[in-house]
């Protein structure tokens, strides 16, 4: 197709600036400017609003070239091979062009909202700056076949199961967390910060398994916890809290989500995190929480698990 011709030629006149990007840089964790989460928030629901409008059929061949991308990493800035760098840009193009261009533009915007003006040319700093110029001059011109391409009307919002028993025992673990979900703090910063001694190559390996989950699950279901984040995005309070009632279907979204995939998928991710979340992170989560809030919430869980794992 257009878009894959067109990624060649990305690729011809960006791998050379992709491969003097450090991609282990800890500085990629950093907020990309002032801390400012309720904004930041903001900028993520725009992506969240983009990826429900998109084509789950491309999301998921995107996530698929991710995958094997990850897998032909080589040397010490973790640079993925010419081939795989090309096919992700192809499929993340394609899933632009599956989206109205407003949607991408509300990314853009709000992404731009939370970037200190100072940081572009910072990671310009970084590389050498003629090949970041011809990168940006080749996806000026991708950009006009991925345009070319482009819908302008989004695709259907996902139908949303009701009735189904993952809907039933998601009230009750809703009911069991909810005080637990106050307690949280939402706003803070620690959730950026780096995992204690672990390295960027020994992270991407645990986020593989994510994507690799994600590839598989359904497409229509996933379409619709993105809404029901969406939702509940919009009925936060001060503190970042979302409504009971939202809660409770991103709660019921999630459960019918993890139904569509095979169990050791689900348990493939959560061996690998537990391998690079040691006790000190989740014991420092517990200190800050009410501890008798938690207890519940862990027991509305593994309650929960068990009606999910029934109907997958
Ligand atoms: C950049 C963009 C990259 C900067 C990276 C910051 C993004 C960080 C995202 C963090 C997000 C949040 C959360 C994620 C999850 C957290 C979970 C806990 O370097 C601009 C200005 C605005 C920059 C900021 C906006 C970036 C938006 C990127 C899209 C969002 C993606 C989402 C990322 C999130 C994660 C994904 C899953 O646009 O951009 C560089 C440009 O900066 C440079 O400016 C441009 C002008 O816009 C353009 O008008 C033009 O002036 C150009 O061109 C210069 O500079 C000139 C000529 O006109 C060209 O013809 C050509 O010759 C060129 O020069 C050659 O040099
Ligand atoms: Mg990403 C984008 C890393 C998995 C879907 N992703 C980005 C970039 C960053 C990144 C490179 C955001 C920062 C930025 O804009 O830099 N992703 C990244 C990693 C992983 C991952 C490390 C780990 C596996 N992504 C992943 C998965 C999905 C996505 C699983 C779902 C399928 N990702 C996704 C989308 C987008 C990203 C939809 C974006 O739009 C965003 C992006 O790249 O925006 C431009 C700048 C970007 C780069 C350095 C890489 C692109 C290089 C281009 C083609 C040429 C360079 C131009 C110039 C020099 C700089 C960019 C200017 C900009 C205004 C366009
Ligand atoms: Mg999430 C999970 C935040 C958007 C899909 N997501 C998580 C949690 C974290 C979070 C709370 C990961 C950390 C963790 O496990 O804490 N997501 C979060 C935010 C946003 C977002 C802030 C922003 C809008 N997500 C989002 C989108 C999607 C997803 C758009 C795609 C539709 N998210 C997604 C999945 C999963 C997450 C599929 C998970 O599996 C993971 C998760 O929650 O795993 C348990 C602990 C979790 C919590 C504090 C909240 C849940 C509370 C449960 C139901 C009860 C508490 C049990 C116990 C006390 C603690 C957990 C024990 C553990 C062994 C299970
Ligand atoms: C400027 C000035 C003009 C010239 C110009 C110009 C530049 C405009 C630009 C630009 C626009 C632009 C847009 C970009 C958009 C990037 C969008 C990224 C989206 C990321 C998403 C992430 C996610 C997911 C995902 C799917 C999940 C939801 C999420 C589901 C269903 C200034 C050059 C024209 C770069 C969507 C993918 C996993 C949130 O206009 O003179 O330069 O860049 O998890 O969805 O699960
Ligand atoms: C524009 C203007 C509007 C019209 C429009 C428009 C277009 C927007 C577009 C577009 C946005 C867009 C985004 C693309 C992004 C591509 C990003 C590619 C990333 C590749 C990576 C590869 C890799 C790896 C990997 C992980 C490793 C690092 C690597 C570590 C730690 C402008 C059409 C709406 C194409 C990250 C995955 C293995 C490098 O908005 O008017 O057209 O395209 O090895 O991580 O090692
Ligand atoms: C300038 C002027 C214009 C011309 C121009 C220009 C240059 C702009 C540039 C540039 C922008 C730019 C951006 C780059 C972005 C790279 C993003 C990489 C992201 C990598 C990640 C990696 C990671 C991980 C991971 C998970 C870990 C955390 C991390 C935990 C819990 C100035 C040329 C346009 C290079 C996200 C995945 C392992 C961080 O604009 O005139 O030149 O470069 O380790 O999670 O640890
Ligand atoms: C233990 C001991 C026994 C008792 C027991 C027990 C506990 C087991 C447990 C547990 C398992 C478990 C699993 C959990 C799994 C969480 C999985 C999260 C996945 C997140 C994903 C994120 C993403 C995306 C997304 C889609 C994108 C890709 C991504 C596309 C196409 C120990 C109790 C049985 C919590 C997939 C969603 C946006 C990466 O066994 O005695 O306690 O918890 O962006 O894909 O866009
Ligand atoms: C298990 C054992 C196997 C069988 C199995 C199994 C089950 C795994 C499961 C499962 C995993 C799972 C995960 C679920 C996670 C739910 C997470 C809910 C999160 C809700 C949030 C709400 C919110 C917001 C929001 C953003 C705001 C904060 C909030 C800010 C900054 C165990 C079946 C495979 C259900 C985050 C979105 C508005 C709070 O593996 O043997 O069954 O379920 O307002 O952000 O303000």
């Amino acid at each position: 197709d257009e878009i894959g011709d067109a990624a060649k030629k990305l690729g011809d006149a960006s791998y050379s600036f992709a491969k003097e990007v450090d991609w282990n840089n800890g500085i990629f964790l950093q907020a990309p400017g002032k801390f400012q989460p309720l904004k930041a928030l903001k900028a993520i629901d725009k992506m969240i609003e983009m990826g429900a409008a998109a084509d789950p059929k491309l999301l998921k061949e995107a996530a698929e070239a991710h995958h094997k991308a990850i897998g032909s990493i080589s040397g010490p800035n973790g640079v993925t091979s010419r081939a795989d760098w090309d096919a992700v840009n192809a499929a993340l193009g394609r899933v632009v062009a599956s989206v109205p261009k407003a949607k991408v533009m509300a990314v853009y915007d709000s992404v731009k909202d939370i970037t200190d003006p100072k940081v572009p040319a910072y990671m310009k700093s970084l590389v050498n700056g003629p090949d970041a110029e011809k990168a940006y001059q080749a996806f000026l011109e991708f950009k006009d076949v991925v345009a070319k391409n482009q819908v302008t009307t989004a695709s259907a919002p996902a139908v949303v199961p009701s009735g189904d028993k993952i809907g039933v025992a998601a009230k009750a673990l809703s009911d069991a967390s909810y005080p637990f979900i106050k307690d949280i703090d939402w706003l803070s910063d620690i959730y950026l910060k780096p995992l204690p001694g672990k390295t960027a190559p020994e992270t991407l390996k645990a986020i593989d398994k994510m994507i690799v989950m994600g590839a598989k699950m359904d497409g229509n279901l996933l379409k619709a916890a993105a809404e029901a984040h969406h939702k509940a995005i919009g009925s936060i309070d001060a503190k970042g809290v979302t409504s009971a009632a939202d809660y409770e279907a991103v709660n019921a979204a999630l459960g019918r989500l993890v139904a569509s995939v095979p169990k050791s998928t689900v348990m493939d991710v959560y061996n690998s995190m537990a391998g690079i979340v040691d006790s000190t992170v989740t014991n420092n989560m517990f200190s800050k929480v009410n501890p008798l809030d938690a207890i519940a919430a862990a027991k509305g869980f593994y309650t929960f698990k068990d009606v999910v794992e029934a109907s997958q």
